[in-house]
């Protein structure tokens, strides 16, 4: 497993730049060093202006280049960083001389994958780095930042400890006599049993918070047709991107865009409106509104004061009420809750951002002091709830079922953190991130 031959990959963005950053790593890097900076000995992480020549002698660049030797390094390897002009000519040139010195083009999540073997990092803390790679607002950022820094790693490790140790009492329960045991030991690992379910089902249950942080809020404009979703669209994104006609029916596939409210990223769209039709596409169109419903987090739920308003008294929780084209309207009744609108004029419209951004601070609320579950995470913590859950219903004085249950979600937390994982777990997790990194 701890082949670390010496790899190489451009840390930086391709394409034309200012100064390219090359990361190598392997074993014992420090005589390729030498001989790249021309020195007969160098410090680590000591920064070193160099004439980086190829191994017949000629220029390729003047470069600035780091040595950090191991293990105190990403990867935990000896790593060479090299600093050229960002140049594709330039990059190419020193790939062929690490090709020469017997290096090979690292794989995507090459880095990371070594840092994990090397204890540098566990699964969540690469979950958390490739979610900061893709990180396009503050909010994501924060979000993956904590999760990379080992946020998330604390929370599951003492999970999984608690686990162990309960199913280690309740195998010693069966072992030991009563009076050689801590009194009503029983009792005790049950109430710690329950106490770890409900965190685990309440982070299952934050879920969607976490997902709408790092993916997006999904947003959807709803409503009768002609109502005015589109020009609603257009008004909160500030372009005209949705055709608006007069025609009801006119919008019938969706149409979205992605914008920052906020800090977040949200992923607003336009949806066909609601009406009993008889064209085949507009059916169609109509599915896909269903559908966008049942994916939104915050549905802007849109009517026209023309028509007969309809709020119900029981407004659904992730729901906005905007009645549009107030300006058509002879009065505007101040309804608790409801936001007055006219895509025409920009009435509102300022409003409108306003609450889409408090009933997004509010989902977001609940995804604070959790663990950021993804698409992997997931499955293994429902795991160790149902786990967790038949301990607890597992016969009275059954305690072999019950270590037994309990040690299978410590295992599920395990292969959270990949202290116990399968290969291809390792290849899914580290594919995502890019290369270089
Ligand atoms: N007076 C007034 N007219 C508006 C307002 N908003 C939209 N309209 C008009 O209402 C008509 C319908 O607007 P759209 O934005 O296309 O309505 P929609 O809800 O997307 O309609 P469908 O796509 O058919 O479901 C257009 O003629 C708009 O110019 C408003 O605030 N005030
Ligand atoms: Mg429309």
């Amino acid at each position: 497993m701890n082949n670390n031959d010496t790899i190489f990959a451009l840390s930086s963005g391709h394409g034309k730049s200012g100064v390219a950053v090359i990361r190598v790593s392997g074993d014992d890097l420090y005589n390729l060093f030498l001989q790249i900076t021309n020195r007969k000995s160098a410090d680590t992480r000591h920064a070193y202006f160099a004439n980086f020549r190829d191994t017949s002698g000629d220029l390729i660049d003047q470069v600035i280049a780091v040595y950090f030797a191991a293990p105190h390094s990403f990867t935990g390897t000896d790593i060479i960083e090299i600093y050229s002009h960002g140049a594709p000519a330039v990059v190419n040139k020193i790939f062929e001389y690490f090709r020469d010195m017997g290096g090979r083009m690292a794989t995507p999540g090459e880095f990371s994958r070594r840092a994990f073997y090397n204890n540098k990092m566990d699964l969540t803390d690469v979950d958390g780095l490739a979610a900061l790679l893709d990180a396009q607002t503050d909010a994501q950022r924060k979000s993956a930042l904590a999760s990379m820094l080992g946020g998330d790693s604390e929370i599951y490790n003492a999970w999984r400890h608690q686990m162990i140790e309960i199913s280690a009492y309740a195998a010693a329960i069966l072992d030991y006599a009563d009076d050689e045991l801590p009194t009503n030991i029983g009792d005790t690992i049950r109430k710690k049993t329950k106490k770890l379910y409900d965190e685990i089902s309440t982070a299952i249950s934050h879920h969607a918070a976490v997902r709408a942080i790092r993916s997006g809020f999904n947003i959807a404009l709803v409503g009768r047709t002609n109502v005015g979703k589109s020009s609603l669209f257009n008004a909160i994104l500030g372009a005209n991107r949705a055709i608006v006609s007069d025609i009801p029916g006119t919008t019938r596939d969706v149409v979205s865009a992605t914008l920052d409210i906020g800090g977040y990223m949200v992923n607003l769209s336009d949806t066909a409106g609601i009406r009993r039709a008889t064209d085949t596409i507009e059916k169609i169109g109509i599915a896909r509104t269903k559908s966008e419903i049942e994916n939104a987090d915050i549905i802007i739920n849109v009517q026209s004061a023309k028509n007969k308003i309809q709020i119900p008294s029981h407004a659904a929780p992730n729901t906005i009420y905007v009645i549009n084209k107030s300006d058509a309207a002879h009065t505007t009744p101040n309804i608790r809750g409801i936001i007055y609108t006219s895509a025409k004029t920009g009435t509102g419209i300022k409003k409108l951002i306003t609450a889409i951004n408090k009933k997004i601070s509010a989902i977001a609320n609940t995804a604070e002091s959790s663990v950021a579950v993804n698409a992997r995470t997931r499955g293994l913590l429902s795991d160790a709830a149902t786990e967790l859950n038949s301990a607890l219903n597992a016969p009275v004085e059954n305690y072999d079922i019950f270590a037994e249950h309990t040690r299978r979600a410590a295992d599920a937390i395990g292969k959270i953190l990949g202290t116990i994982t399968a290969n291809d777990v390792l290849d899914a997790t580290f594919s995502q991130l890019c290369l270089g990194k």
